[in-house]
């Protein structure tokens, strides 16, 4: 079987400074996000063979196809695994500004304009209640961007849906830095958006 390994950052921890603090990517990347790698894997071992030869995508897509005791652990770690992954490519210290092409026509159309998107986004991402993800998504049956919440780590492939940008909102992401202040955090996060990584995967749909 192979055995996933904690997914590597493309920038250092203390890069995304000072809108994500180097303590807290840190923690974030070697404690939490091997932490989910790690059940994940433990939990990979008891699914059968066929199964476990599928992509972490594949699984989460195929969720209900798991047995069902294993089913809330894969949800939860493997969503944990898969959406952190994401998080880190979504971000970047050259990031910011706004999406150009055929996402940001698509966010247009979808939002009414981009201002409209990040407020949206924020906006409702903020509300969260308890622990969670803000995300854009592609539905592939409407063929269009949407916005969607997500409680605690699962993942929006568990939907059909496919996820473009997501934004972590548990407190571990942000307490050390901005305590209970999440829409300060989110307000911040804008400046480190990697729109470049997002339309890449958005134009291969
Ligand atoms: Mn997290």
């Amino acid at each position: 079987m192979v055995k996933h390994d904690l997914p590597t950052i493309p920038y250092r921890y203390d890069e995304l400074e000072p809108y994500i603090d180097k303590q807290t990517m840190e923690i974030h990347h070697t404690k939490h996000h091997q932490k989910y790698t790690d059940v994940m894997n433990a939990t990979l071992e008891k699914l059968s063979p066929e199964m476990q030869n599928k992509t972490i995508p594949e699984i989460l897509t195929n969720i209900d196809k798991v047995p069902i005791d294993l089913r809330s652990a894969l949800n939860f770690n493997a969503g944990g695994f898969d959406n952190h992954t994401l998080f880190w490519h979504n971000m970047s210290p050259s990031g910011g500004g706004s999406p150009d092409g055929r996402l940001a026509e698509e966010i247009s159309s979808t939002f009414g304009s981009f201002e409209e998107f990040k407020k949206f986004f924020a906006t409702n991402t903020a509300s969260i209640q308890g622990s969670g993800w803000g995300w854009l998504v592609y539905n592939n049956s409407s063929r269009k961007v949407e916005f969607k919440t997500m409680q605690n780590q699962t993942s929006p492939r568990t939907l059909g849906l496919i996820p473009l940008l997501g934004l972590d909102v548990w407190e571990h992401a942000y307490y050390l830095k901005y305590q209970n202040k999440r829409p300060e955090y989110i307000s911040q996060w804008w400046n480190i958006v990697n729109w470049k990584e997002v339309e890449n995967r958005f134009n291969t749909m």
